[in-house]
């Protein structure tokens, strides 16, 4: 084997971490607010960063130990917030969408058990135009209040 190729084939080897790591959807921040035992539904949320030249969209979300688990918005409706299942969550090229109480949020219906402050639930994330992943999500205490109306 000539030089350049031996060259050519350590510089592919050192590089395949690297492609390994660059996710197109890259998740942070990623937490479920705490809730009573007897809670019927609790909201996950997280940021979602789109590294790739092509639109996403999260398409579902999957959790073990929840009746249902769908793709919410929030929004205001004359000092109420309100909130609907949506089809997707669209996040653009190089765009990042944040899920917030108040805003997108993944509904975790009908627990079997609803997780204590600190417990890490996994959520599966599936996207149109990207890789699944799963994420670990940590549940919090959140001071931030919200009034949910189906
Ligand atoms: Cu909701």
């Amino acid at each position: 084997m000539n030089m350049k190729i031996r060259l050519f084939i350590a510089f592919i080897f050192l590089q395949l971490p690297l492609l390994a790591s660059a996710n197109v959807i890259t998740v942070s921040d990623a937490w479920i607010r705490s809730a009573p035992p007897n809670a019927p539904v609790l909201g996950a949320f997280m940021q979602l960063r789109n590294n790739s030249n092509s639109d996403v969209k999260l398409i579902s979300a999957n959790a073990q130990g929840y009746g249902r688990v769908e793709i919410h918005q929030s929004s205001e409706d004359n000092g109420v917030m309100r909130m609907q299942k949506q089809d997707f969550a669209p996040v653009a090229a190089h765009q990042s969408l944040n899920f917030k109480p108040g805003g997108w949020h993944i509904m975790l219906i009908r627990p079997t058990k609803v997780p204590t402050t600190g417990a890490h639930v996994p959520i599966q994330l599936t996207f149109d135009n990207a890789p699944l992943q799963t994420i670990d999500f940590v549940v919090k205490q959140s001071n931030v209040k919200t009034h949910h109306h189906h």
